[in-house]
């Protein structure tokens, strides 16, 4: 079952693998050979697992144990080629994983009142964190009069990003979609809820497996229909992971892959006098030059300097806790960005 050398090289000849496909309330439906099998977690897992990243995760290989009765015992989680998290609503700094090794993942967003570039770019951040490729998908297209003009809206926010505009109902752009992915990858999508993943996933699965409903008429918002992960696969050999919608996207990580997401910048910073220029006010600045000849809009500077604040933030308050960080970015010794 296991294709990819990454998590073959990890597993002894007996060993019995398996994906974990769903899971809920500390059961897993893992994934193998003959169908699909319930496993568990034995005690000692929960003794020595200490972080909540280093439980079984949609998309996890997992090798385990035949217990009584059909079910399974999981030994060990195979070690991850990507991972997709976001940062736990509220003040903890607790990371809550999404999804485990998906190659490419869909971001999706509809051509409707949910548009939103902003969000876009904090989505393909993530992505560029987790390890995946992004590929944004723009969904109703049916229901959208200014097409071209939203898709390079996308241009500017997302750089190099493949994009593809859709009608999930009549299929229009699927096919384009689909040729993206390769037997054997793992696909998630991501994105609000009612943007329509689960129609595309069952247009893709050409079964109605995924419950889809309706959005709201008054404000086109969804009705968080889909409420777990599952992982599917495709009649083409590719795997796909529903996901429940999201309401906002709180980001993890650091500041390492800042880069990726703002290609742009980076390499206009190449030209910058100095080094480490913040691009604030110093002379020289070739990021600050170029917004002042129209090449590079000014909101782009602001998500760029936003983002790197919040990991910043993020990063401190994990070493320090959240009062320390608060005064040393706010407080008398005031640190920049
Ligand atoms: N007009 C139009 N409607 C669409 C399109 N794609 C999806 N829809 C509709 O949008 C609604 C929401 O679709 P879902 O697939 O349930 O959305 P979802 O993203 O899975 O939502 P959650 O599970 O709540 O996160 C459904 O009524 C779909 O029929 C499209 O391309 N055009
Ligand atoms: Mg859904
Ligand atoms: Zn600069």
């Amino acid at each position: 079952m296991i294709t990819d050398d990454f998590f073959k090289n990890q597993c002894e000849e007996n060993d019995k693998v398996g994906r974990i496909a769903l899971s809920s309330h500390g059961i897993y439906s893992i994934l193998i050979d003959q169908g699909t099998v319930e496993g568990r977690l034995p005690g000692r897992f929960h003794h020595h697992t200490i972080e909540v990243k280093d439980f079984p995760a949609v998309g996890d290989w997992v090798v385990y144990q035949k217990e009584v009765q059909g079910k399974v015992l999981i030994d060990r989680v195979l070690r991850r080629k990507t991972l997709l998290s976001r940062k736990k609503a509220g003040t903890t700094t607790d990371e809550q994983v999404m999804v485990a090794n998906a190659d490419v993942v869909l971001i999706v967003t509809a051509l409707t009142k949910e548009w939103n570039v902003r969000r876009i770019e904090r989505y393909v951040h993530q992505v560029y964190e987790s390890g995946a490729m992004p590929v944004i998908v723009c969904t109703k297209k049916d229901l959208c009069d200014t097409v071209s003009r939203c898709l390079y809206e996308i241009e500017r926010v997302a750089p190099g990003v493949p994009v593809h505009a859709i009608n999930t109902l009549t299929g229009e752009g699927v096919e384009g979609l689909a040729e993206e992915f390769r037997p054997g990858e793992t696909i998630t999508l991501i994105g609000s809820s009612g943007v329509g993943k689960s129609t595309l996933i069952n247009r893709l699965l050409s079964a109605e497996t995924q419950k889809t409903n309706a959005v709201r008429s008054r404000d086109d918002r969804g009705r968080h229909t889909t409420t777990h992960r599952e992982l599917f696969e495709l009649p083409s050999g590719t795997m796909i992971i529903d996901t429940p919608g999201m309401r906002e996207l709180q980001l993890w990580g650091d500041e390492s892959t800042i880069g990726e997401t703002f290609q742009d910048i980076d390499q206009l910073s190449e030209g910058c006098k100095f080094r480490d220029c913040q691009h604030e006010s110093e002379p020289g600045c070739n990021v600050l030059a170029a917004i002042h000849e129209g090449e590079l809009d000014e909101q782009r500077l602001e998500s760029y300097r936003k983002l790197k604040r919040e990991l910043r933030r993020l990063e401190l308050k994990d070493k320090y806790g959240t009062h320390r960080t608060n005064r040393m970015l706010h407080g008398p010794n005031k640190i920049n960005g």
